[in-house]
């Protein structure tokens, strides 16, 4: 069997055998598809440089090799907050209004592109597999192949696809997209992302597309793009979901709202998430309903993250201060509507939270899929289950179709799915929640790393 090799921005480093921990996700699906064939997974090591080394840094830990290599602050601010975070990100979530068009950061996007292909290259064997992952990424291929490398390549991109109208408005897209189709497969989220792809690669460069087999082909050459939806690690989420620790969570939760129905939302500090337009939802509901106020607590646990980019520092505000605002015009002596926690939380503790939550507010205004929705059903008590208000724009909504399905940007959607949810008669929750339970039980993080793989190892070169 042929080696794998992952190539992603961050690498999870494996953790000693039998140390504490265990690695959730994304992560934790790729070192075990990485485990069993000796694998080896690029990215870089998160650290800034001002001379960087050359030569990435390799060890080896339970079976799999990692290589990171650092990064000069000049490529961390052009590269990552830059073009990919500040380029890339916002125009894939068809935020244009935020999206920023630098040449310096373009650049600098391509130098670390050729720099990790550089590095990449003399570690990758002849027979090996090679599976880059997401926009950090795109041209990555290109410059494998530049190097002279003959090897399968597979790219899957996490976040969503822009429809051509908007990515038109990227200059140089048509050298992106050209690039991106030196892969052999390339993945997306769910089919919506993959025909927007398509769409672009007819329209904007004249490829002969067969929307059946996802056959691509252009100037000679044909490569394939299939959607293939990300799961959560189920077996790994229940298991933590069966710790004390997951069972302490829930049991805060219920003790601090007694009489009051939890609704949960749990997102990283995005404006892709749509938490303004969530709090809108709510304020609408008291406005309209202030009994109300004695019925529900909304709780929002809100990580920040990409501090260093100025988007998401107006976003942070603007949360800070619509809480404060909706809390101030509804709190009363003896209660809060609103709990907004910024810090993170373990795997077994998010569990319990989803658990003791009788309602999952998730309302991203795009998602490439969202596994926070996937979470929330597999925590759920088959007996007791709670109700998933999802946006119609998230990837899962494709597959969770049993979930109230919301326009997020409506505050009257979003009130009335959460007067909806409150009042749903247990009945109709199971019923719902059996489907969804189904979809993430089955179509888990396990299957779409074996599918994703098999149809690579088949892919013709
Ligand atoms: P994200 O945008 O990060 O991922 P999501 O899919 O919801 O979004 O994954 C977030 C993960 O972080 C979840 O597993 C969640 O449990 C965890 N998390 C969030 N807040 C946390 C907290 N406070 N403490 C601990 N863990 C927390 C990108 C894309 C998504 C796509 C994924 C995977 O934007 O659309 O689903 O990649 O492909």
């Amino acid at each position: 069997m042929s080696r794998l090799v992952v190539i992603s921005n961050r690498v999870a480093v494996p953790k000693a055998r039998g140390a504490a921990g265990a690695q959730g996700g994304l992560a934790g699906a790729l070192l075990a598809a990485l485990k069993p064939q000796e694998g080896l997974w690029v990215g870089w090591s998160g650290n800034e440089n001002d001379n960087p080394p050359s030569a990435p840094h390799i060890q080896t830990n339970d079976g799999v090799t990692t290589a990171t290599i650092d990064l000069h602050p000049q490529d961390v601010e052009e590269y990552y907050n830059g073009y990919a975070n500040s380029t890339l990100w916002p125009l894939f979530h068809y935020r244009i209004d935020l999206t920023e068009y630098s040449r310096e950061t373009g650049k600098g996007y391509e130098r670390v592109n050729d720099l990790f292909a550089n590095a990449a290259a003399p570690l990758i064997e002849p027979d090996d597999l090679v599976w880059v992952h997401d926009y950090h990424f795109i041209p990555l291929g290109e410059r494998l192949r530049n190097q002279g490398l003959k090897n399968k390549l597979g790219f899957f991109l996490h976040i969503p696809w822009p429809p051509t109208r908007l990515l038109v408005s990227l200059p140089y897209h048509e050298r992106l997209v050209r690039a991106l189709l030196k892969y052999d497969l390339i993945g997306f989220q769910c089919t919506e992302w993959l025909e927007s792809f398509l769409h672009y690669c007819v329209k904007e460069l004249g490829a002969q597309v067969d929307e059946r087999t996802g056959e691509i082909t252009i100037e000679g050459r044909t490569t394939t793009a299939r959607s293939y939806p990300i799961g959560i690690d189920y077996e790994h989420f229940m298991e933590e979901g069966r710790s004390r620790e997951a069972g302490q969570a829930e049991q805060r939760i219920i003790a601090s709202t007694r009489d009051r129905t939890a609704m949960i939302g749990v997102d990283r500090l995005d404006y892709s998430k749509g938490l303004p337009e969530r709090l809108e939802g709510l304020a609408r509901l008291f406005e309209r309903y202030p009994e109300r106020v004695r019925d529900l607590v909304f709780i929002q646990i809100a990580p920040p993250s990409r501090e260093d980019i100025g988007s998401y520092q107006r976003i942070r505000e603007t949360l800070e201060q619509k809480t404060g605002e909706i809390n101030g015009a509804y709190s009363q002596i003896d209660l809060v509507p609103i709990r907004y926690v910024n810090r993170g939380h373990s795997t077994a503790e998010l569990f319990g939270i989803y658990r003791a939550s009788k309602v999952g507010f998730v309302t991203p205004l795009r998602d490439g899929m969202n596994l926070v929705a996937k979470e929330y059903i597999a925590a759920q008590d088959p007996d007791d289950p709670g109700v998933l208000i999802l946006s119609r724009f998230a990837g899962a909504a494709q597959q969770l179709t049993e979930a109230l399905l919301v326009n997020p940007h409506s505050p009257d959607e979003l009130e009335s799915a959460i007067r909806t949810a409150l009042e749903m008669p247990l009945a109709e929750r199971k019923t719902r929640w059996n489907k969804l339970s189904e979809c993430v039980r089955n179509e888990n993080i396990s299957s779409w790393t074996a599918s994703f793989l098999g149809d690579l190892r088949d892919a013709n070169l």
